[in-house]
């Protein structure tokens, strides 16, 4: 009877476990093997029996306790299982759906040419410096060795801010030149401390003012000025520097470039920097027409005295382009102007997504 009673028990138990979710799984097994369970029940129930019956019994009971225990577990693993797959399937995630919807900003094409030249020139060593939009005259036109009766130094070519009749007047720097200055005089200063500086070698971004408003001129526009200085400089890394960039900036690999002799009061010898290209389309690496692109040459002894460097024991190449030129002729942006309207429309059309991907093929 006792045997007919049990196997109806774990048979019952297993009918239900089997098809039980998580609450009534534990409760089927608190009424099982809980403390007040009914297989504990029985357990307990052997105690008031004869030996011969208790040791048969309890064999019984206990194979009956492994074999409910089992199913628990095992049902609770099932249980478990399909959860984790249900989640799973739930909050599956779509690698390949947009990941936000398209951006509504845009990076100005002059930001982005300036981003451009800081990963072309970081690649060859070069570091970005910066310094004042107001400066003083020296730093702006003496340094430089622009002579007094220089035209750029007069009122209709550049603003010069009000200063007491005696002082000289402070100017908007008509070239990113000034950062050089102070660049090399504070390497100068270093060098005669015997701290035996490596060579200079920085590019200058920047804002800069000429007295000037026309379809290709506007009183505010943008520089990028390169120097390196050091013991052994020559026209040669010059040369190969301003193809390595032109090239990489343009991307073209092939992109015929010119150097033509000229006349900065900074520089001897002095060159304006040509490329190749297309005059009736526009392509650039195309044609057979030249287009001035740049200024350059090797660092004026005059200047490297001014910034207390001995012309005898150093020197070094220097060059100049203009920002939107360099902007526009990549994009076939045809009018300066609109560089500074701040015109939607146009920022859209021309600016850059920050997440597109880099227009250079080394990348950003
Ligand atoms: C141009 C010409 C040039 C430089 C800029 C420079 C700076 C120092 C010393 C010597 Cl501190 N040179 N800069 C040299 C040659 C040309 O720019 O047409 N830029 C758009």
């Amino acid at each position: 009877m006792q045997g007919e009673t049990l196997k109806t028990l774990v048979e019952h138990a297993l009918a239900a476990i089997a098809v039980a979710d998580f609450p009534t799984l534990e409760e089927l097994r608190i009424s099982l093997l809980g403390k007040n369970g009914k297989v504990t029940a029985l357990l307990k129930s052997l105690g008031g029996m004869e030996p011969e019956a208790r040791k048969a019994a309890g064999a019984e009971i206990n194979a009956a306790k492994t074999r409910i225990a089992e199913a628990l577990a095992e049902r609770r693993a099932g249980l478990e299982a399909e959860s984790l797959a249900a989640r799973l399937a739930a909050e599956r995630i779509d690698v390949t759906a947009p990941p936000r919807p398209a951006p509504r900003g845009a990076i100005h094409p002059l930001s982005r040419t300036q981003e451009e030249l800081a990963a072309i020139f970081s690649a060859m060593g070069f570091i970005i410096a910066e310094g004042p939009d107001i400066e003083t005259d020296w730093y702006n036109f003496s340094a430089l060795n622009i002579p007094a009766h220089h035209p750029a130094r007069a009122m209709m070519d550049t603003f010069y801010l009000r200063a007491p009749e005696t002082a000289r007047p402070p100017v908007l720097r008509t070239h990113t030149s000034p950062v050089q200055i102070r660049t090399m005089l504070d390497w100068a200063l270093d060098e005669g401390l015997k701290d035996q500086p490596g060579p200079i070698r920085i590019i200058v971004p920047g804002r800069t003012f000429r007295a000037d408003h026309d379809a290709t001129h506007s009183p505010m526009f943008h520089q990028c000025e390169g120097l390196v200085i050091g013991h052994d400089i020559t026209l040669a890394h010059l040369k190969g520097c301003l193809i390595d960039f032109l090239r990489a900036y343009f991307d073209v690999p092939q992109l015929p470039v010119r150097l033509r002799a000229s006349y900065f009061p900074f520089t001897e010898p002095s060159m304006e920097v040509d490329i190749g290209w297309n005059r009736q389309t526009g392509q650039i690496g195309e044609g057979t027409d030249w287009l001035e692109i740049a200024g350059s040459g090797m660092v004026h002894s005059n200047v490297l005295a001014n910034c207390g460097i001995d012309p005898r024991r150093f020197q070094g190449f220097a060059f100049g382009v203009g920002l939107e030129r360099l902007t526009m002729l990549k994009h076939g942006i045809n009018d300066l102007r609109l560089f500074y309207e701040s015109d939607v429309r146009w920022l859209r059309h021309y600016g850059v997504s920050p997440l597109a991907p880099a227009s250079l093929h080394e990348g950003l």
